[in-house]
């Protein structure tokens, strides 16, 4: 147990307040991710329309924490809460209060006091006031989402006294918008989500060979081509009788839109990271472009998932001065320290047979095709380094020679994970064995199409970042985790919160809570009360199986 939550602890004994032990064994406070020290108290805090949200210092970031509060009290109660500057950081009877102070709870933490005539919140950051604005929303009626009946009803907080931190930084989820399209509607509704759950970064993949879902101004074919496929395969892909539904499939982000939602995620403390795909899962924009490819093509937007055979030429200079060209413009829309460059499955073949790759393989004195792939990568690290940006690849950037300043994202396993953190680089856990929300959640024969696996609610929560095999300086470059939700056989927005739902609330968790606290049967008993005010916010789910139902 760390030394703060020790005299957090004891100082609440002291006052003779409810002892931890207790709390896991009072069901009415259900927040998730569990806090790291979190006490009820007595009664709760009563929000009526004369109850002010002050706010100090006036600052404008923690400004915008308190007007994200009081829209959502004005939109599910009706009241219209004052927002205003405090004079000082003195706790205000009968009103809510934000304070930004240095606290030894680190850069997300924070302290949150609730009592019936007062709730002071504290952080050293807006983004731990944000967070300990999550915590306070879980400790109000799950009317608090709804939205638009205004029946000026008041509403309460229940007494607390937290405090708390996360485990990791980073705290991820993605979504691949290149297999499907999903509407800039929904990506605000996925982020609004994962706000409520803690999570700090939304990956974005917007580039697959079935789809390319950006505009980018330099190269409008990119859109006007590779964004629409003549027709999607129907089923399962691995069988042999393929076959289509002959329908012309697609679908793009404007800059406009790529804009606002980064603005929106911002608001909700969310780092928007964009993955832009390459050399392989590049068909999309081959298609567009073929002059890029090693055949000259023509090529067309895959209708099939898996892995497909022609990606960019690493030979040719132009594709790189393409690649930069469409890199400037994302890191114009993506304020975000990284840019993901994808790395992942990148077959071999067609630089085998490419007199521009066998060129370039000589010329720079590389041993192999490997060596060429990395050779890809450093190239793009360089650009983006000169950027001021730097780089998250899929774990095959470790094949051929990890580029210098990479952070590596494992996904097959966590062996690239280890590898990459004794090698001195930073990590983001993903392995598929625990990570991947595409697959299934129950019996095959009762769930709809998936694209495999078997990845139950309790697997996820049993998940720990940190392999055992990494020593303690090691383990500081476990940088945290991230769900991955890869669509190909999620065509509508109900189906990919079906499958995100409640396990990315699991994962949640082992992203923000000590390993000591992980308890999958405490877990489970705050999990219903949130699938009720998930249900309250429009979100689909997977309901419960009989034996995840705890009450
Ligand atoms: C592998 S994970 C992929 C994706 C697929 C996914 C399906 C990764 C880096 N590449 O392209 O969608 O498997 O689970």
């Amino acid at each position: 147990m760390s030394k703060i939550k020790l005299a957090f602890i004891a100082m609440l004994s002291f006052s003779g307040l409810i002892s931890w032990s207790q709390h896991q064994i009072n069901c009415r406070y259900n927040v998730i991710p569990r806090p790291e020290a979190l006490i009820p108290q007595k009664g709760s805090f009563e929000i009526t329309g004369n109850t002010k949200i002050l706010y100090f210092p006036a600052d404008r970031e923690i400004e915008g924490v308190a007007n994200f509060f009081a829209g959502l009290l004005k939109n599910s109660s009706g009241m219209n809460l004052k927002v205003e500057a405090a004079v000082s950081e003195k706790p205000s009877e009968g009103n809510i209060l934000f304070v930004i102070k240095k606290i030894p709870l680190g850069d997300e933490g924070y302290r949150l006091a609730v009592d019936a005539d007062k709730v002071t919140l504290i952080s050293s950051t807006a983004d731990g006031v944000f967070y300990g604005v999550q915590t306070i929303r879980q400790l109000m009626p799950a009317k608090l989402e709804s939205d638009g009946q205004g029946e000026n009803n008041p509403m309460t907080i229940l007494s607390v006294a937290v405090e708390d931190m996360p485990r990791f930084p980073y705290r991820g989820l993605h979504l691949d918008v290149g297999r499907h399209f999903f509407p800039p509607e929904f990506i605000k509704k996925y982020l609004d989500v994962m706000a409520l759950y803690k999570y700090n970064t939304f990956h974005w993949h917007l580039t697959e060979d079935q789809g390319w879902r950006i505009e980018i101004k330099k190269y409008p074919k990119l859109t006007e081509v590779g964004a629409y496929r003549k027709e999607t395969l129907v089923g399962r892909y691995t069988r042999k009788d393929q076959k289509f539904d002959g329908k012309r499939y697609g679908g793009y982000y404007t800059q406009e839109e790529v804009r606002d939602i980064v603005a929106y995620a911002k608001k909700l403390h969310i780092t928007v990271i964009p993955e832009i795909e390459l050399p392989g899962h590049s068909l999309a924009a081959l298609a567009s472009y073929p002059e890029l490819g090693c055949t000259g093509g023509p090529y067309e937007v895959a209708t099939v998932w898996g892995v497909h055979k022609d990606v960019y030429c690493a030979g040719n200079d132009e594709t790189f001065k393409f690649l930069e060209g469409i890199l400037s413009e994302v890191i114009d829309l993506f304020p975000s320290k990284y840019i993901h460059i994808g790395g992942d499955e990148c077959p071999k073949e067609r630089w085998k047979e490419c007199n521009k790759c066998q060129v370039r393989i000589k010329k720079e004195g590389l041993k192999d095709e490997h060596e060429l792939q990395s050779y890809f990568i450093r190239r793009i690290e360089k650009f983006l380094n000169e950027n001021g940006r730097e780089i998250i690849g899929w774990d095959e950037i470790l094949e051929g020679g990890l580029a210098p300043g990479a952070t590596v994202m494992s996904w097959r396993g966590v062996k690239g994970g280890i590898q990459a953190a004794k090698m001195d680089h930073d990590v983001i856990m993903t392995p598929g064995e625990y990570c991947y929300l595409d697959h299934y959640q129950g019996p095959k024969e009762k769930e709809p199409l998936a694209i495999g696996g078997f990845l139950p609610l309790e697997k996820v929560y049993s998940y720990d970042p940190v392999p055992e095999e990494l020593d303690k300086n090691e383990a500081k470059h476990i940088l945290g985790t991230q769900g991955n939700v890869w669509t190909e056989y999620m065509a509508t927005t109900d189906y990919v919160e079906y499958m995100v739902y409640p396990r990315a609330c699991a994962l949640a968790e082992v992203g923000w809570t000590s390993k000591e606290y992980m308890n999958y049967d405490d877990f489970l008993k705050r999990l219903e009360p949130n699938l009720e005010r998930l249900k309250v916010m429009g979100v689909n789910y997977r309901p419960l199986d009989k034996n995840q139902k705890k009450k």
